[in-house]
């Protein structure tokens, strides 16, 4: 994680309430303070423009510069850009042994992650540790960057817990399953931050911005709509990552929007930016310029990272159904993992001991979720009736009583066990 102190990049000036938001572009906003903008429009590169697909790692792994978002890694070290394939590789390990475990009955569920490892990766390594993040139900590798226990992750998907870690010790909020509740909830978060004077301050350290995750599908869900529009109205420190993995189960991407979503976020008077989700490098660089505006006071930003789900859509869920082999091998040619180990070792970064050791993590990581999920029991699901309000409630308190002495009836042991 990098802070601004480190780049070398001009602070953004504070967004002006009489400033025409229409058309905000990176070169105003990233204009130095003491610089006229007038000036700065003429030295400094402009944001590119929303069309632009960005990419700054090419399928062989060749990295192409890029005159905007290139000070955007300009302070990225080596064992930084090593951590970024741990963590992509390290997730994927830990995914394939979740799927397994759905497939031996220790999970009702599992909702793989497999393909969009560097839209996770490299979006999450450019939160700051006081930065919120808002996923949906797929970000498993951002989980990772914020320090989640994957086994945490498989108490929710074994049905043990409402959420599996606490979203205050991390800054990473629960699990969302219904599609873009959570969008209205980050922006309202964004908001608050706003009204705790936690934007715009001259100490990068003191400002917050949110992160706040949906899918292509969910895109057209009425929640995102009115969480722009408050975004927007608001200048509210949020960047919207759209994962677009072209797929919302069975409906592709083409019926969703006619346009790259990124477009759409000049509609609410924000900036959008479409990027390579299958490039960890413009990812990571892309997101940092979104949450370097938002924490400065800049407003919003929506990054369309454009990316594909590998696997099915859940362990539920039959993708030969719907969708060609060909389109499936098209897209394992793009792999974000292959793309960045070919960079890394072009490079001189990484050697074949790099990754061995981060595949004896993964192993590691699979046998320690594996032996946590198999001695996860059912006690203290009552714990879902704690948090509902700040006080006690007469209702909550009913009801929290009929659950106890439902889950009672089915206590053999009578120690609380099933
Ligand atoms: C409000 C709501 N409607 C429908 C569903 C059923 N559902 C679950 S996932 C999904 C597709 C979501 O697609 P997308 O937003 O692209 O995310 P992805 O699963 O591809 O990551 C649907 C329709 C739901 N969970 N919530
Ligand atoms: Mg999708």
């Amino acid at each position: 994680m990098s802070s601004r102190a480190t780049t070398g990049i001009p602070e953004p000036t504070p967004a002006d309430p009489d400033a025409d938001v229409t058309a905000p572009t990176g070169a105003e906003s990233d204009a130095p303070a003491d610089t006229p903008a007038d000036d700065a429009a003429v030295d400094l590169p402009e944001l590119p423009s929303a069309d632009e697909m960005i990419q700054l790692l090419d399928v062989d792994g060749t990295r192409h510069p890029h005159p905007f978002f290139d000070a955007y890694l300009a302070d990225v070290t080596d064992d930084e850009l090593r951590t970024f394939y741990r963590d992509m590789a390290v997730t994927r390990r830990f995914d394939d042994e979740a799927t397994a475990l759905q497939r031996q009955g220790q999970l009702a569920l599992w909702v793989q992650s497999r393909g969009q490892e560097a839209a996770q990766v490299g979006s999450g390594r450019a939160t700051a540790p006081q930065d919120y993040i808002v996923p949906t139900y797929r970000e498993h590798a951002v989980a990772r960057t914020r320090g989640v226990d994957f086994a945490d992750i498989l108490r929710l998907f074994r049905g043990v817990s409402n959420s599996g870690w606490d979203p205050r010790e991390h800054n990473f909020h629960t699990y969302t399953l219904v599609l873009a509740a959570q969008v209205p909830h980050a922006v309202g978060y964004a908001m608050g931050i706003g009204r705790d004077g936690a934007v715009g301050n001259e100490d990068p350290a003191r400002n917050e911005a949110v992160l706040g995750y949906f899918g292509d599908g969910s895109s057209t869900e009425g929640e995102v709509h009115e969480g722009m529009v408050f975004a927007a109205s608001f200048t509210a420190p949020i960047v919207f990552f759209c994962q677009n993995n072209q797929w919302a189960i069975s409906v592709p991407f083409d019926v969703q929007s006619r346009v790259p979503l990124s477009r759409r976020a000049a509609g609410y008077g924000f900036p959008g930016v479409r990027v390579d989700g299958n490039d960890v490098l413009a990812v990571h660089a892309v997101t940092r310029w979104a949450l370097e505006r938002a924490r400065a006071g800049s407003g919003p930003a929506l990054i369309e990272a454009f990316t594909y789900r590998l696997g099915a859509h859940t362990t539920a869920d039959d993708p030969t159904k719907y969708r060609q082999a060909s389109e499936e091998e098209e897209w394992a040619g793009k792999d974000p993992l292959v793309r960045f180990e070919r960079y890394l070792r072009a490079q001189g970064l990484a050697d074949d001991a790099f990754f061995a050791d981060v595949a004896a993590e993964g192993d590691a990581v699979a046998a320690h979720v594996r032996e946590t999920t198999l001695g996860m029991s059912l006690t203290g699901l009552d714990r879902a009736f704690d948090n509902v309000y700040g006080q006690p409630h007469p209702l909550v308190e009913e009801e929290r009583r009929w659950h106890q002495q439902y889950e009672a009836s089915f206590d053999d042991a009578g120690d609380g066990t099933h």
